[in-house]
């Protein structure tokens, strides 16, 4: 059976992503493609539980122990999303690995260290960055309450994107991430990705799942 693609969307808060990782999998369904939405962290399980209580700051956990915590919340769901592409199915994550190490890294913990957890997990077919300028950001208006949300954190956080999309071209070639301007309108940006994910489905129908960073 042909195997569904894993196709990443990542961003910094604000970039619009939630938005269109939903017309993204409504497109893929009503196109023929079947298709289910992944939202990382999965704040359902019991790890995703300890994830949101410290994004609410309703705890303090130390840097390394949240990074694992959300590196966890992606393996304990590795299986369903391995099923699910053999299964023919494509999944739609809303953030993956590379939040992981990017936010991470972005509060001072080493970068290889970052991305070691995430070794081995379902390897993206692309990923897609909504890029957005520090100006845009603003104009959508307030940041929510949420940890990280504030502007000097998201400047941190997009020089570590930066790095990381290097490191994906690096390990993985540069066709595995593709940068998305999210400057447009969202029928605008919904055009552009709907442009790379078409094609990336088609393509990787018969190819073995890859291994991130392997
Ligand atoms: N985040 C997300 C991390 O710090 N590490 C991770 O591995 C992942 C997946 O959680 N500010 C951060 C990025 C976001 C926050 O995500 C919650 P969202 O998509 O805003 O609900
Ligand atoms: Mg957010």
């Amino acid at each position: 059976m042909p195997r569904g693609a894993l196709i990443v969307l990542e961003g910094l808060d604000r970039s619009g992503k939630s938005t269109q990782v939903d017309r993204l999998v409504a497109r893929l369904n009503a196109e023929g493609h079947r298709a289910r939405l992944h939202k990382f962290p999965d704040r359902t399980t019991a790890i995703g539980k300890m994830i949101d209580a410290y994004l609410r700051s309703a705890t303090d956990l130390d840097d390394r122990a949240i990074h694992l915590l959300f590196s966890a919340n992606r393996w304990e769901c590795h299986a369903a999303i391995e099923k699910d592409l053999a299964d023919g199915i494509t999944v739609v994550a809303d953030r993956y690995a590379f939040s992981g190490i990017a936010f991470s890294a972005a509060k001072g913990l080493d970068f290889t260290y970052c991305l070691s957890p995430d070794t081995g997990l379902p390897l993206p077919d692309t990923t897609l960055y909504l890029t957005l300028s520090p100006e845009t950001a603003a104009q959508r208006g307030a940041y929510g309450a949420e940890r990280y949300e504030n502007v000097d954190t998201q400047k941190a956080v997009r020089a570590q994107f930066a790095k990381v999309a290097k490191e994906v071209a690096r390990r993985h070639g540069d066709a595995r991430w593709v940068e998305v301007s999210a400057e447009g309108s969202v029928e605008e940006v919904e055009r552009d990705i709907w442009g790379v994910v078409e094609d990336v489905v088609r393509r990787v129908k018969d190819e073995p799942v890859g291994r991130l960073w392997e």
